[in-house]
């Protein structure tokens, strides 16, 4: 059976992980363990990058050889991942002696087949990003159009590949598979790249000698994106061992810093080895801390590890893959980590999974026994759709969506349990009817066990625990989707899954409220509140933030606004709302799309909810 192979990039050593590599990593790690969970084979690998003019400069700066610059570092990556619970089946250093033949071998390939040819290159270099800029990408600075670095001239005596060869090949493959580059708009940007011509590209160096070297011209050392490029390789067997059951890669998460490595030159190379091409490369965006891009001289860069201290992993975890969705830049801050850990896990999903076994407990001594008849199916059936849902995100990479998914069905128990009330169903005696929902909730939970152990593993595995089930490696997602497959189990609290956060600022924000300027009455009605009805309503794709509203206040026309609620609805759950709006403001351009109003909401530390009134009136209803 061919495995599920998912890579990470294989990051630099001459940096610390930050939230990024770690962003990246966990992604991988979700969808290795959502394969595993439908029973796939998965081959998940990451690793370290360790030759290359950046590292070799790095190690000297700290007075230690490359090596040893690397041997200190990788332990830094390889802790982490620990501590996150990464489970990849291998990690790949470039250093080691596999890589280093199977890069040597890959050169040799190229070569004798025509694809490598000597010659002299001269162009402008960033040592940061390890590439050459061309005079149009470089513009009249001279600094990188990635890092904004200033470049370096560099003339060197080099080998090239033939990458302008494949400019047709590469053009014919995108074509025939629209779905290699993920997201589509990241598709059509290395589609048009590849169409503006390609130049054949410098694969060696004589300008230092931290490097792999040119197997038959040790004056050369191999360029490090042809060298890290091959690692994706080198550490399943280099076409030797395992090598087919594993290779193509089915997936390499990248940032999209890297994407042009990954999506141009990684399949000439590969074409060129006459080696299958991989299925998708799928570039997310780029975190940004408080609003601003992260840097060692600015002091905002985030260390996971303190991250994982501060909050639990779970929590880490789910704010990443949460908060943006995938493919787009996304910002990290503290204060919106906490928000989502005390309305989305605390509130939601560990408030469900504590009551409910408190009520187990409390009505059942802990015994649950399937009922002889079932008539009550709601919760099984929602569990089947939210399943397939989730599969159809997980197909794109939406992990974001795929956890907006798992949350709908989660407050649909909660709602399930107010609907039904066991509480009452208990003082009244009805033991059957009390059993039944019991039951189904016992169900539940076992779904939403199994449904979020690849984004949840720890809280995952605490309520398996309390549910007396075994570890989530025993099952594949038919024991979970089989809504009733446990007969009889004796379940376990054990304590709460999230502990509430109290926000620091929240207090400020009290102490700030009594002072405020008062207002007059008048200036009070200088505003005008009303009514209005959400006929439409769509994400703006571009934006993480807003969703477009068209809207009836009363008018002739319906009025659009943009507002941001991306975060906390969808957009199918705003259409029909009766919302309150501020009518009279001038309008705003938010993203190119002009708006006309503003909707009214309340936010506190835990989310945000929409003023709407207690039942319809009429569209354009005064608000006094
Ligand atoms: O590029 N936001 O390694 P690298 C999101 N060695 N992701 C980020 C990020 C941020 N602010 N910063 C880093 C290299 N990343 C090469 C890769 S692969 C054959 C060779 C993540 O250490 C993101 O995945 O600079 C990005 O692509 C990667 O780290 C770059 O890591």
């Amino acid at each position: 059976m061919k495995r599920y192979y998912i890579t990470t990039p294989i990051y630099y050593v001459n940096d610390v992980p930050h939230i990024g590599h770690s962003y990246t990593t966990l992604a991988a790690d979700t969808l290795a363990r959502f394969k595993r969970l439908l029973g796939e084979k998965v081959f998940f690998l990451t690793g370290t990058d360790e030759h290359g003019q950046k590292i070799q400069k790095a190690a000297k700066s700290v007075n230690l050889t490359p090596q040893e610059l690397a041997d200190k570092v990788v332990e830094n990556f390889k802790r982490l991942w620990k501590k996150l619970d990464i489970t990849n089946d291998f990690f790949v250093r470039t250093t080691d002696d596999y890589h280093i033949k199977c890069v040597q071998e890959a050169f040799e390939y190229i070569y004798k087949k025509g694809d490598i040819y000597k010659g002299e290159y001269e162009g402008w270099y960033c040592i940061p990003c390890e590439s050459y800029y061309s005079e149009i990408e470089i513009g009249e600075d001279k600094v990188c159009p990635v890092c904004g670095r200033k470049l370096d001239l560099v003339k060197e005596e080099t080998y090239f590949f033939r990458l302008s060869a494949y400019e047709d090949k590469l053009l014919k493959f995108y074509e025939e598979h629209p779905d290699f580059v993920l997201p589509k708009t990241r598709y059509n940007e290395i589609v048009s790249f590849v169409k503006g011509g390609l130049k054949d590209l410098s694969i060696t160096r004589t300008s230092f000698d931290w490097g792999i070297p040119v197997p038959f011209n040790d004056k050369h050392v191999i360029y490090v994106w042809f060298d890290a490029l091959l690692n994706y390789v080198s550490a399943i067997g280099c076409r030797k061992g395992e090598f087919d059951e594993i290779w193509p890669a089915d997936v390499h998460f990248v940032g999209k810093d890297i994407l042009r490595f990954h999506a141009v030159y990684w399949p000439a190379f590969l074409m060129s080895l006459d080696l299958p091409l991989p299925k998708h490369v799928v570039a997310h965006g780029w975190w940004t801390v408080d609003g601003k891009k992260m840097s060692k001289s600015l002091g905002n860069v985030v260390d996971p590890n303190e991250m994982i201290q501060k909050y639990p992993r779970d929590a880490y975890r789910y704010f990443l893959l949460r908060n943006v969705p995938f493919g787009l830049d996304g910002d990290f801050s503290e204060r919106e980590l906490i928000e989502r850990i005390n309305s989305e896990l605390v509130n939601d999903f560990g408030n469900l999974v504590n009551r409910s076994l408190t009520m187990m407990e409390k009505y059942a001594d802990g015994l649950i026994n399937m009922p002889i008849s079932i008539e009550d199916d709601t919760l099984s059936k929602l569990a089947k759709e939210t399943y397939s849902k989730i599969l159809e995100h997980m197909d794109i990479f939406r992990f974001d969506e795929a956890l907006i998914d798992i949350f709908e069905y989660v407050r649909a128990v909660n709602k399930y349990i107010t609907e039904r009330e066991p509480w009452t169903l208990n003082k009244e005696g009805k033991t059957a009817q009390l059993n039944e929902v019991l039951y189904n909730l016992y169900s539940a939970l076992k779904f939403i066990a199994g449904i979020t152990s690849p984004f949840l593993p720890d809280s995952s595995a605490k309520i398996m625990d309390m549910l007396g089930l075994n570890d989530i490696g025993s099952y594949t997602i038919d024991f979970f989707l089989d809504f009733y497959s446990v007969e009889q189990a004796k379940v376990k609290r054990a304590g709460m899954l999230f502990e509430r956060i109290e926000q620091k600022e929240k207090k400020e924000e009290k102490k700030g409220y009594e002072k405020q300027k008062r207002i007059s009455i008048d200036e009070f009605f200088n505003v005008d509140l009303r009514v209005a009805k959400v006929l439409e309503a769509e994400n703006i794709e571009k934006s993480r933030k807003l969703i477009k509203l068209k809207i009836d206040v009363g008018e002739e026309k319906p009025r659009t606004l943009v507002a941001g609620l991306k975060e906390y609805y969808r957009p199918e759950e705003l259409v029909g709302k009766y919302i309150v709006v501020v009518a009279n403001l001038k309008p705003a351009k938010l993203m190119g799309i002009e708006s006309n109003g503003m909707l009214l909401a309340a936010k506190d530390g835990e989310g945000l909810a929409l003023l709407t009134v207690e039942k319809p009136v009429k569209p354009g209803a005064k608000i006094s």
